[in-house]
């Protein structure tokens, strides 16, 4: 697809603290489309290649522990501006300094515990789906709202 799109993950915390319907359900009602979702539980390559621009930092390891602790939940949201926005929706990376009304800010307390991953420029998003998800996982729809967002 030519349009942008954003990879947005459900960390373990997430799953585990029941979160998932509420994380969701923001991006649902911003008006982005979702055009991929799975429950997974990732291996350490994965989440490896996944943060591969932060494998030097001190937490890196900490991080990809976390990362494949539990089930995540995949998804792929798509729409004009949705890297950004959903950057937006989502928070500071440190919850405490998250705005209110974001995801992080509303819901986490911890830049180690911070619920949710969003693709932070179009190219990772598109790379990061490619990594998470196969051709055949994702679903080419368009929602009879599209209207009604989009004039
Ligand atoms: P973001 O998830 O907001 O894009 P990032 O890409 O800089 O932030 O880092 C990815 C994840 O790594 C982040 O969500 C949590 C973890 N992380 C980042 N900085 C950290 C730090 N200083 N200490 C511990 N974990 C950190
Ligand atoms: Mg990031």
């Amino acid at each position: 697809s030519d349009v942008e799109q954003s990879y947005i993950m459900i960390k373990p915390d997430g799953v585990q603290r029941g979160l998932v319907g509420e994380i969701i359900s923001r991006f649902e009602k911003k008006g982005f489309v979702l055009k991929g979702l799975k429950l997974f539980q990732c291996a350490k390559d994965l989440a490896q290649e996944h943060y591969k621009d932060l494998k030097d930092k001190p937490f890196f390891p900490k991080l990809i522990d976390y990362i494949t602790s539990g089930p995540v939940v995949c998804m792929a949201w798509e729409g004009d501006g949705v890297v950004a926005s959903a950057r937006k929706l989502i928070g500071a990376t440190n919850p405490l300094q998250a705005e209110p009304g974001t995801i992080r800010g509303d819901l986490a307390v911890q830049t180690g515990r911070n619920v949710v991953h969003g693709s932070d420029s179009p190219d990772n998003g598109k790379r990061e789906i490619a990594l998470w998800f196969k051709e055949s996982e994702l679903c080419q729809w368009e929602p009879v709202q599209t209207p009604w967002l989009i004039e």
